[in-house]
């Protein structure tokens, strides 16, 4: 079979930045039995010495951090300065897997009877081989939140980064074998999707996915086949309620900075809006006002805020966007379509007069592209919120503390904030309900879930 090639673009110029070959069939398989072969002497390794590798792992982030920035920001066009921000978030994101994961995964005894002579206990075995399929939006946080923990609780990884961040992939995999993990312990698989189904064709004990709802339902289609552990990490439609009492700059600028940070492309990035009709004209005139102070760019300059999108096929989506909610009755406050020049480049967009008969506040827009929606109650702004396929997070924004547990409690999201947006903590699961996902990544549960558990019955003679 001929080699498949892998371009690495950069999508504020279109140039390219170097010419790859993606992993075939063959070489996947190669990978998978490397790793199968490493899993057991790194499954019996002591986890002090495994966690040792993640505070090596650190300090090579610290240490290459110009580096690996400039990197991320010249493969999927994040402005440097969100490049960094991504890896300062990274340091804090290993800090928690260090402290918390030999105290999470330790061998627990949950009841014990001298009488009867029995104890009851439980220990957490790895799963064995996994792939990490991954993405570009935050491919350092996304992948991180997967393979640290992975590797803590002894587990080989096939790592795929996306085909949009096989460099910043590349890097990952050099700190970790550089930090003291194995070569075939910590396995990049390079290439597209050829690449992630070849990999999931292989015997591995489980897929940990992050990426469209489209790709995820194949994923899990393929493990359910094969029975194997699977958690689904998909895209969102994020919204936001603004009640009546809030203030009105403080709130347009927190939610300005929740819907474009990143170019529009987090998880949580806010993807829609919803307003009181109180407050409505009033908020979207502080919100353009802050949306038109960004500066879009080149990446690589620090004042850049809104930089190229990564992958040019997003641009079709959001013109695609703008045009039925526009033919729908929709107003155009600012943008509303591409830049005309090398690269993916979308002009920053704020709709307003929208409804939930257009695509832009139903389907996933991942870009710098917003509407804003007056509604009459807090009633009506629940039921066009939770009116969506999607539930990865939601937030509101009130004076009121109790106004806002009343929402948030009926809101259907895996995250829900009160007077914040766009945020993860790793203290904090990470989740999402109905096609946002199945699973979760983060705090102490996301540490036991690259684990199975053997209940030990235990009676002394
Ligand atoms: O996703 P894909 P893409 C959403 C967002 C974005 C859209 C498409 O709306 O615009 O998805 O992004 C691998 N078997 N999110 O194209 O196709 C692929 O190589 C196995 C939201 O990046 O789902 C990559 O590594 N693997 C999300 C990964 O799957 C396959 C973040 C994701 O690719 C495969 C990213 C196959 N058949 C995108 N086909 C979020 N939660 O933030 C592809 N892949």
């Amino acid at each position: 079979m001929p080699a498949t090639p892998l371009p690495i673009v950069n999508p504020a110029t279109g140039a390219v930045v170097v010419r790859l070959v993606a992993d075939g069939p063959r070489e996947v398989a190669l990978h998978y039995l490397a790793a199968r072969r490493a899993q057991p002497a790194w499954g019996a390794t002591p986890i002090r010495k495994r966690i040792a590798t993640i505070e090596k792992f650190r300090e090579q982030v610290i240490a290459r951090g110009d580096t690996l920035a400039q990197t991320l920001t010249q493969e999927v066009g994040k402005p440097i300065r969100q490049s960094r921000n991504e890896l300062k978030g990274l340091v804090a994101r290993l800090d928690f897997f260090i402290a918390e994961s030999a105290r999470t995964l330790r061998e627990e005894r949950v009841f014990s009877d001298p009488a009867q002579k029995l104890d009851e206990r439980i220990t957490h075995e790895p799963l064995g081989v996994i792939a990490n399929i991954s993405a570009w939006n935050y491919p350092y946080f996304v992948g991180s939140n997967v393979f640290v923990p992975a590797l803590v609780a002894g587990n080989a990884v096939l790592y795929k980064p996306s085909e949009y961040a096989t460099l910043t992939g590349r890097h990952i995999a050099d700190m970790l074998h550089a930090a003291g993990v194995p070569e075939d312990v910590f396995v990049p698989v390079i290439g597209g999707g050829a690449s992630g189904a070849a990999l999931l064709s292989q015997p591995i004990d489980g897929v940990f996915f992050t990426g469209s709802y489209a790709t995820g339902a194949k994923v899990a289609a393929a493990a359910g086949k094969r029975m194997i552990k699977v958690q689904l990490e998909l895209g969102g439609k994020d919204p936001v309620y603004v009640c009546d009492d809030v203030d009105v700059r403080n709130a347009a600028a927190g939610l300005a900075d929740g819907a474009f940070y990143n170019t529009g492309q987090s998880c949580c990035s806010v993807e829609r809006i919803y307003v009181h009709e109180a407050i409505h004209d009033a908020f979207v005139d502080a919100f353009v006002a802050e949306v038109k102070q960004y500066r879009v760019g080149d990446p690589m300059d620090e004042a850049t805020y809104i930089g190229p999108l990564a992958r040019a096929a997003q641009l079709d989506v959001l013109r695609a966007q703008v045009a039925d909610a526009k033919r729908k009755g929709a107003k155009v406050l600012l943008g509303g379509a591409a830049i005309k020049r090398k690269g993916n480049w979308f002009a920053p967009t704020v709709l307003c007069d929208v409804d939930h008969s257009m695509s832009v506040m139903r389907d996933e827009s991942f870009g710098p592209i917003i509407g804003i929606q007056s509604v009459a109650d807090d009633n009506a702004a629940i039921a066009q919120m939770n009116d969506t396929d999607y539930g990865l997070t939601a937030a509101v924004y009130t004076r009121e503390s109790s106004r806002a547990r009343r929402i948030l409690a009926r809101l259907q999201a895996g995250s829900v904030y009160w007077n914040c947006c766009d945020r993860v903590s790793p203290r904090l699961p990470w989740s999402g309900v109905k096609h946002s996902g199945i699973g979760l990544t983060l705090g102490t549960m996301g540490i036991e879930t690259f684990t199975r558990p053997k209940a030990w019955h235990l009676r002394s003679a």
